[in-house]
């Protein structure tokens, strides 16, 4: 397989004026008849007429009514075209059916779906299967199925057209025996659109949410970025077997059905939340990715950054800023400073790939989304929206670059963004030091940038970072109200004048860029922000810091648990003016990997074991401390009536839990029993379940869950997962092998092989088990699952992208692991590239 790079590409040779496409469905022998009307791109750097085809049996092919002559290859096929427009009539087969990758044409228990970003199109006709060639589309769906939809407008008859040009990675077709929910929405100019979310019989009761989220984001949309819908129907599918979260196809968005359906008894609060997001973005996705689409792959955070930005806002308007911007920062520092900080770090636009699936990632979507969030802090919110609107007006139906984005703020503000520009291209967390002093009355903060050489990149340039700041006096009262510091120099200094005495800084207030500072805080000082600050996200920070540093000194120094740690806690539980979810999110500490990450910054090897034992004492002595406060905590937030999944029932649930899984911990699980035995909605059984099985008591509970949601696939999806997310180290690799041979583990379905393998590598304890039986165990199922689905089993490899942080008996075994997945016959280039650059 090639490496494709950035700095090679060339427009494409053809361009396509219009696609008609029939289906004759037929679980292994679809024939698929495309008429494509196609033109000599003027603009060309090669006329040799090229169209991708993977795994397609080509029956006939013929331009402008003779044989094409066409020579065939695995990858595609070339013909002599004229030097004019001409048509290109095809006919192929294909057998969804077998098609195990989920990526194409493919069958999802009965029901034919599809998946074409990013390069699925070509598995299902020959064609120009790159983001820039955008055409028009008319389908028509043969087949005894009740149910036949694709993109665009419904013409009856299993006949639809797409009156938008699109890119070939935005097709879709669904074809089954489906259900729908029905409803309509009236953009603000008055268009009725019809919306249907489709699903298998038996669920229609989980869709309601799910249209409800949809109609809020179309409001949001238009509201916030003046953005309205475009057609008058948009669908949504639920399938079973799907490889991401959602996908965002032109008026037909398929969704995994984890990340759609819901109802109060089977999905947690949090799955509504991620349920609320994930509608929200891909809906958001017609104006960010398909109204103006990608150029070309590496452009991908073009749509996906952006994307992701909006639904961040669109959450935090819904769900609260506060809670919501510490949330995603976990997630960043969970998932991409991790990426960031090892051998798969990138730029957020690569310049190179193998497989472009494998570019799908954290740094691609979460620090693409930081990068437009600096945009907006730099240039301030006027400037923002000014700046878009001049995006979609200019760019509308076209195929874009990063450069055509930054030029639309370049012109609206008048600012070179070169620099901003390095954002972009240079991979790795920025680490920026902070030097303070204080004389007659002014304050100098002085900032000290560098980012760690990645893969590829041995130095790098200073970048722009905008650091929001404010002062407190040490009576905790706001003396400098929030200032953006424009850190644009290696070495860059601010002055705050007219000061009583030195304050305490509160620096990146609302976690205003993505980087890592270092600077010598002490704890007293931490845990002064952590009371007074006004900056709710550097309040939580405060708190992070100190428990970072106390579980550090207590992995490094044997220290026992800081008292005045403790009292801070305390503190935060008894504050009334603080909100449940904000004293929830307190009381979660810093995420394992974020500690494993603080080790390795201070020269010590993290040993996942220690980490787990050391996190276990201090939640003990934390459960301890907060004793007497416990039952009046658990009992305030118990929610009465009906459940509800809207944030301030949620957020007092997240508390109430949190305040069960102390006291789980010095009542042997009695109240959680209570809890299991008395909910009536999936996140109260949940988290009674799961302390339950942390306290080692909860085998009749476990059981009886499995028995009462055995019919549900993802119930016992979340079911398998807390078999391993709650087995204790050694016993978690054990408890996933046992289950991969449980009747209902399969590995066809994603959902499910993730539930069991992706709990294994977030149990850090267990799945890094000093004798390697974790990393053995992955080995072997990534090795199998590579055979059926590519994609998945490279996603997953990435559980061992840290193996240079660890001791050398835990890097050799898992060096091991790789190197034994990279020797397996017949790997495919996806997991191939993976392990490569993990290895490298
Ligand atoms: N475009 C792939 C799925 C998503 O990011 O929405
Ligand atoms: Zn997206």
């Amino acid at each position: 397989s090639q490496t494709i790079y950035l700095k090679d590409y060339t427009p494409p040779s053809h361009l396509v004026d219009s696609v008609e496409l029939v289906f004759k469905l037929h679980p292994t022998q679809t024939r698929v008849i495309s008429k494509i009307a196609f033109r000599p791109n003027p603009d060309a750097a090669d006329p040799t007429f090229y169209l991708h085809g993977e795994q397609l049996k080509l029956i006939r092919a013929s331009i402008d009514g003779q044989d094409a002559n066409a020579k065939v290859t695995d990858l595609g096929l070339t013909a002599q075209a004229p030097d004019a427009p001409f048509l290109w009539e095809a006919e192929v087969e294909i057998s969804p059916a077998t098609n195990t990758a989920l990526e194409g044409l493919y069958m999802s228990n009965g029901m034919y779906c599809t998946q074409c970003e990013a390069e699925g199109f070509r598995k299902i006709t020959y064609y120009p299967d790159r983001p820039d060639v955008m055409a028009v589309f008319t389908v028509k769906i043969e087949g005894e199925e009740p149910v036949k939809l694709s993109n665009g407008n419904d013409l009856g008859d299993g006949t639809w057209h797409d009156p938008h040009p699109k890119p070939a990675y935005l097709f879709a077709l669904v074809a089954g025996d489906l259900v729908n929910l029905h409803d309509t929405f009236t953009t603000r100019s008055g268009r009725k659109v019809d919306l249907n979310i489709y699903v298998r019989d038996g669920d229609l009761h989980k869709t309601p949410f799910g249209m409800d989220a949809l109609k809020r984001s179309m409001t949001w949309d238009e509201e916030v970025y003046g953005r309205e819908y475009d057609l008058d129907l948009f669908n949504i599918v639920a399938v079973d077997d799907f490889n991401m979260g959602a996908m965002e196809n032109k008026g037909l968005n398929i969704f995994n059905s984890a990340a759609v359906l819901a109802s109060p008894d089977t999905a947690t609060d949090g799955n509504f939340h991620r349920i609320e997001t994930i509608i929200a973005h891909e809906y958001f996705h017609n104006w960010t990715g398909n109204r103006i689409t990608c150029r070309d792959w590496f452009q991908l955070c073009l749509k996906e950054g952006l994307t992701v930005f909006r639904d961040q806002q669109f959450s935090g308007d819904t769900r609260g800023h506060a809670v919501e911007r510490i949330s995603d920062v976990l997630q960043l520092r969970a998932r991409q400073f991790r990426e960031d900080n090892g051998p798969l770090a990138h730029p957020v636009r690569p310049e190179s790939f193998v497989e472009i699936n494998n570019f799908y990632t954290a740094t691609v979507y979460e620090k693409g989304a930081e990068v437009i969030g600096m945009l907006k802090t730099l240039i301030g919110d006027a400037d923002y929206y000014e700046g878009c609107d001049l995006y979609f007006t200019r760019h509308d139906g076209q195929a874009c670059t990063i450069e055509d984005w930054l030029k639309c703020f370049e012109d609206v503000t008048g600012r070179d963004l070169a620099q901003f520009k390095l954002w972009y291209s240079q991979a790795g967390t920025p680490r920026v030091k902070v030097d303070e002093s204080f004389h007659d009355g002014t304050y100098t903060l002085t900032f000290i940038q560098s980012t760690p050489p990645t893969p590829g990149q041995d130095t790098k340039d200073p970048k722009v970072i905008p650091i929001a700041v404010g002062l407190l006096n040490e009576a905790g009262e706001e003396i400098h109200a929030t200032k953006v510091c424009e850190v644009t120099d290696e070495v860059h200094k601010f002055r705050f004048t007219g000061l009583e005495a030195k304050p305490v800084p509160s620096i990146n207030r609302n976690f205003s860029a993505p980087i890592i500072l270092e600077r010598d805080q002490s704890n007293a000082e931490r845990a002064f922000l952590l009371a007074h600050d006004t900056d709710p996200f550097n309040k939580w920070e405060a708190g992070r810091a100190l428990a970072r540093d106390v579980m550090v000194r207590m992995v490094t120094e044997d220290a026992t648990p800081d008292q005045a740690y403790l009292d801070a806690l305390v503190a935060v539980a008894r504050d009334d003016t603080l909100e449940p979810g904000f004293k929830a999110m307190c009381f979660s500490g810093p995420s394992n990997d974020d500690i494993q990450q603080a080790l390795v910054d201070g020269g010590v090897t993290p040993d996942p074991t220690r980490i787990f034992l050391t996190g276990q004492t201090l939640n003990l002595a934390i459960s301890q401390t907060m004793q007497d406060l416990l039952p009046r905590i658990y009992a305030e937030m118990q929610v009465d009536g009906p459940y509800s999944p809207r944030s301030e029932d949620a957020d007092r649930r997240f508390w109430g839990n949190a305040a069960l899984a102390m006291l789980s911990r010095l009542d042997g699980g009695a109240q959680a029993a209570a809890q299991y035995a008395s909910a009536d909605n999936m996140t109260q059984q949940l988290a009674a379940l799961g302390c339950l099985l942390r306290a080692e008591v909860g085998e009749a509970q476990n059981a009886a869950f499995y028995a009462q949601w055995k019919d549900d696939r993802l119930v016992i999806d979340k079911w398998f997962s807390m078999q391993v997310s709650h087995a204790k180290l050694a016993a978690a690799p054990a408890k996933a092998a046992e289950l991969t041979a449980h009747p209902d583990f399969t590995m066809a379905n994603p959902n499910r092989f993730r539930a069991v393998f992706g709990a294994l590598a977030g149990n850090s304890a267990g799945f890094h088990e000093p004798g390697g039986s974790g990393y053995a165990l992955l080995a072997d199922w990534l090795i199998k699952l590579d055979a059926k689905n590519p994609q998945i089993a490279a996603r997953m490899s990435t559980a061992f992208e840290t193996w240079p942080r660890y001791d050398a008996d835990r890097q050799g075994m898992m060096r091991e692991a790789l190197t034994r997945i990279q020797a397996a016959p017949g790997l495919s280039p996806d997991l191939s590239e993976m392990v490569n650059r993990i290895l490298a």
